[in-house]
C-alpha cells in the first residue's frame, strides 16, 4: 500500500567541515570558550572572537563584526511552548512537537521514504557523494528520492533484511569510493525535530554493524540554523577509536583516557550508548559506553553557546573518507532526555 506522507518543507540543511571561524584544533593552552553575560568569547590561538546576538566579532584593539553566524531570533520565531511541550512551527504546515524521546527499529520500512515524514521519526537524509557533491545537489536529490522521482545515485540508505540486531530489518548506509575530488562522503538519516539546550541531558543508544570502511563520525547533534552546523558529535579516528568533539571554535575533544584503547570492531554488532549533559561551561559532561564498557567520562563544555539549541540529529555515516567504500548497518536507535 502506498502511503502518501506529508513532507516538512524548508528545513535547514547543515554543512560539514569547519565552523566559520577557527581551524583545526591546536594544543595551545590559551584556547578557551567562555560565556560572559550574553556573549560567548572564544580564544583560539592568537585570535579572540566574540559572538553576540548571532554576530561574530573580532576582538583586538577594536571590536569588529566579521560575520553573521545565525539569526538571533530563530529560536524565538521557530519554537513555541504549550504546557511544557515544545513545538516547532513549520510554515504552511502547522506545529509539530519536538522529539526528545523516540525509538527506531526500522522493521516496518520498505524504503527510506517510509522513515522520513511528519508522522515518523525522521525529517530528512543527507546523501552527499560523487553524484551529489554540493548542498544544492544533495538537497535536490533528496527531494527527488522522497517524491519517488529518482533512485539513489551512488551513496545509499536502505532498510535491509541482510542484517538485523532485532526484528526483521536494520538500516544499511553506504558511501561509495570516488577519486573525483569529493571533500566528504555522507549517508545519514536526519531529524530536525530535535530540541536539546542548556541544562538538558541528551541520551543516545544504538546498535551499529560496521561491515566495511572507516566512518569518521556516526552521531551528529547540531544547530542546523547556524552556519556550518556547529554542535557536538561522536567521531572515529583512522583506527576507529571513538571520541566526542565539540564542533565549534578550536574543537575541544572528549577522549578515552591514555590507558584505554578501544576501537569500533568491524564485522559484528556493537552497542553504543552516549550521554551528554549540555552546559556552556566545564560543568558539561560526556560519557560513552561501547558494549557496556565505559570508554569516555569527561567533564567539559558541551554546548557551543549558552543560548544554542541543538535542533538537528544525524545518525549513520555522517562523514566518511571519499576514497573508500563504507558500509554501516544500524538498528534499535533510541533517543531520550531522561536516561537510557
Ligand atoms: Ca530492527
Amino acid at each position: 500500500m502506498l502511503i502518501k506522507r506529508r513532507f516538512i518543507p524548508n528545513l535547514l540543511i547543515s554543512l560539514f567541515s569547519v565552523v566559520a571561524f577557527g581551524s583545526a584544533s591546536t594544543a595551545w593552552a590559551t584556547n578557551s570558550i567562555t560565556t560572559i553575560g550574553n556573549k560567548t568569547r572564544i580564544v583560539a590561538g592568537n585570535r579572540t572572537l566574540e559572538v553576540e546576538q548571532g554576530i561574530v566579532y573580532e576582538v583586538g584593539e577594536s571590536r569588529t563584526p566579521i560575520e553573521q553566524l545565525y539569526d538571533p531570533n530563530f529560536v524565538q520565531n521557530t519554537y513555541t511552548k504549550n504546557a511544557n511541550i515544545i513545538y516547532r512551527i513549520i510554515p504552511n504546515h502547522g506545529n509539530l512537537q519536538v522529539k526528545r524521546n523516540f525509538t527506531e527499529n526500522f522493521d516496518s520500512a520498505n524504503t527510506v521514504r517510509d522513515l522520513i515524514g511528519a508522522d515518523v521519526n525522521w525529517t530528512a537524509m543527507t546523501v552527499q557523494g560523487e553524484g551529489s557533491p554540493t548542498v544544492a545537489s544533495y538537497v535536490d536529490l533528496r527531494h527527488k528520492i522522497l517524491r519517488g522521482q529518482s533512485d539513489f545515485l551512488d551513496n545509499r540508505i536502505d532498510p535491509s533484511t541482510q542484517r538485523k540486531h532485532s526484528g526483521t530489518k536494520s538500516l544499511r548506509t553506504f558511501t561509495k569510493a570516488t577519486t573525483n575530488g569529493l571533500d566528504v562522503n555522507k549517508s545519514s538519516l536526519d531529524t530536525e525535530l530535535t530540541f536539546f539546550a542548556r541544562g538538558d541531558d541528551f541520551w543516545f543508544s544504538g546498535w551499529f554493524f560496521l561491515e566495511q570502511g572507516k566512518p569518521a563520525s556516526l552521531i551528529d547533534l547540531e544547530s542546523a540554523y547556524m552556519k556550518e552546523g556547529p554542535g557536538i558529535r561522536l567521531m572515529l579516528d583512522d583506527e576507529l577509536r571513538p571520541s566526542v568533539q565539540l564542533k565549534f571554535a578550536y574543537k575541544p575533544a572528549f577522549k578515552m583516557p591514555q590507558q584505554t584503547n578501544y576501537s569500533l570492531p568491524t564485522g559484528k554488532w556493537v552497542h553504543l550508548r552516549l550521554h551528554i549533559y549540555l552546559m556552556d561551561s566545564d560543568a558539561g559532561r560526556v560519557r560513552l559506553w561501547m558494549d557496556n564498557t565505559k570508554l569516555i567520562d569527561q567533564a567539559g563544555r558541551t554546548l557551543t553557546m549558552f543560548d544554542a539549541v541543538y535542533n538537528s540529529l544525524q545518525v549513520g555515516i555522517t562523514a566518511a573518507p571519499p576514497n573508500m567504500n563504507t558500509v554501516l548497518y544500524m538498528d534499535d536507535i533510541r533517543v531520550s532526555d531522561s536516561g537510557l
